[in-house]
């Protein structure tokens, strides 16, 4: 194999030993070093972070007629790509509901790009295909459907997820839906809590129910959704002779971590006949915790549920699965029997083992294979570790709080899951009524404020928001088991450094 990084003669599609072998082997080591090793320790930065206009200076975006020089040139920009991307696999990046690199996710992730499948029939993935039906078959004896029965899809994102739960659903409440469409008959109603994830609304939306018709239930002071309230919403909905269809529960909120009761949903959704769906995305790693998976007991009375090991479980992104305990009802909705894919007198059993017709995708990506791969090298128990390693985290960080009470102030005493939320108070507002509107809008600006120098120097990202009325808050997410203690001391001493003034 050749040592140079000149330029190639052609650009067929196909890896010349002689002219790519150095090359990717280049591109790997940096990886390696960038990425996943030396870039990423605690003394290096989260993130380069320059505004668009810097950023345009500093990496040549514009594609063209011709090809760069040669590959040595491919090698730099990809350095500078690695070098100015947010580190998420670094320590200090906590900002989002995913972080940090499981090294056999990324040698699954590796590998099955290297292998660009696409996961719609036996014949073109049949590794992938044998993978999918036994982790769905895990998941849904650890969410307790009887004998683990059911059926799944891995979806590209846990948005995605909860769209086939509206597909689903409706289809099972009118099936004509499938060829007629929604003209006619009542107007479909679905309830959610008013702290679940976007994407109940936006996928009511994109599905064409409607955003009205996705309906916000109450919460309690932990964010939780109250059952009452929402017997009350699907009671009215009644009333205005609208048909109620469909309970999104959430396990584990975006923002607080909260988890509604499962029990008391669960019961509703069988007194009103609808479907119950729970949102399990973020919280659902926590069912391979004996001591944690409480949570969200109930679950198993699910009809369906949506998980992304990619969030709790740190599997690399994107990993989300949406499983049901019905095993023909996904492909009673979607299929349409496409004769260029899903031939019926192929020589094997493609009615079992060819699943692309129970997808709204065509083409998809073998995200299974990373999932499989970590689950093989640490086993259920592998994954208890690090579930209850990042839950001690968490009431770690609380008790840190708790023992800076000048400074900190947590928005919910007890959080639920792994985010922990709170405001920071610096010196000058310590003194003011925190119900005052002094206060509440001097508050606001604190946390988009630290943000910003956060981001500048790179020391540390952990996100801000706003939640229902009150003033912005910091939501640190806990979620990949590199942290120690040590670095849950460092956040706070940071953000009190960079709030100083
Ligand atoms: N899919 C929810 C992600 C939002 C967040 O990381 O905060």
């Amino acid at each position: 194999p050749s040592t140079s990084l000149e330029a190639p003669t052609s650009y067929i599609t196909a890896p010349d030993r002689d002219t790519h072998e150095f090359f990717l082997r280049k591109i790997f080591e940096l990886i390696l070093r960038e990425n996943i090793f030396d870039g990423i320790q605690r003394e290096e930065k989260v993130c380069k972070f320059k505004l668009p206009k810097d950023l345009k200076e500093t990496l040549d975006f514009e594609v063209g007629q011709s090809p760069v020089n040669n590959h040595q040139e491919l090698v730099d920009l990809m350095e500078k790509i690695c070098s100015l991307s947010v580190k998420t696999g670094h320590p200090y990046f906590v900002n989002q509901l995913f972080s940090g690199l499981d090294p056999y996710g990324l040698a699954g992730e590796f590998v099955a790009s290297s292998l660009n499948s696409s996961v719609y029939t036996y014949e073109v993935s049949p590794i992938f295909t044998m993978m999918e039906l036994e982790i769905f078959e895990k998941m849904r004896n650890i969410i307790g459907f009887p004998a683990g029965r059911g059926d799944g899809v891995m979806c590209p994102g846990g948005s995605i997820a909860n769209g086939y739960a509206i597909s689903v659903a409706r289809y099972k409440k009118r099936p004509s839906i499938k060829a007629k469409g929604l003209s006619g008959g009542k107007t479909l109603v679905m309830f959610t809590s008013e702290d679940a994830h976007y994407s109940s609304q936006k996928l009511a939306s994109f599905e064409g129910l409607g955003m009205d018709n996705c309906i916000g239930v109450k919460v309690d002071s932990r964010g939780k959704m109250i059952p009452e309230e929402l017997e009350k919403q699907i009671e009215k909905c009644i009333a205005e002779d609208k048909e109620p269809f469909l309970v999104v529960a959430t396990s584990g909120s975006t923002v607080l971590g909260a988890f509604d009761p499962l029990e008391p949903i669960a019961e509703i959704c069988s007194k009103y006949k609808m479907w119950f769906h729970v949102d399990a995305a973020w919280g659902g790693g926590a069912l391979m915790s004996q001591k944690h998976k409480n949570l969200m007991k109930g679950i198993d009375r699910a009809d369906s549920v949506t998980w992304n090991p990619h969030k709790l479980l740190c599997a690399p992104q994107q990993c989300s699965v949406f499983l049901c305990k019905d095993d023909n009802v996904l492909t009673d909705c979607h299929a349409t029997h496409a004769t260029y894919l899903f031939q019926k007198d192929k020589f094997y059993d493609s009615d079992r083992y060819d699943t692309g017709d129970k997808y709204i995708q065509c083409g998809r990506r073998a995200d299974i294979l990373k999932f499989w791969f970590m689950w093989k090298a640490k086993g259920i128990q592998g994954f208890e570790q690090h579930i209850d390693h990042i839950f001690r985290l968490k009431e770690f960080a609380v008790k840190q709080i708790k023992n800076r009470e000048s400074a900190f102030q947590l928005v919910l005493p007890e959080p639920e899951c792994t985010n922990v939320s709170f405001w920071y108070v610096p010196r000058s507002m310590r003194h003011l009524d925190t119900e005052s509107i002094e206060f509440r809008d001097g508050i606001h600006k604190i946390a988009p404020k630290i943000k910003e120098r956060m981001m500048k120097t790179g020391s540390m990202m952990v996100t801000y928001q706003p939640l229902r009325n009150t003033p912005n808050f910091f939501r640190i997410v806990f979620q990949s088991s590199v942290l120690t203690e040590q670095d849950i001391i460092y956040f706070f001493d940071k953000i009190e450094e960079l709030g100083e003034d």
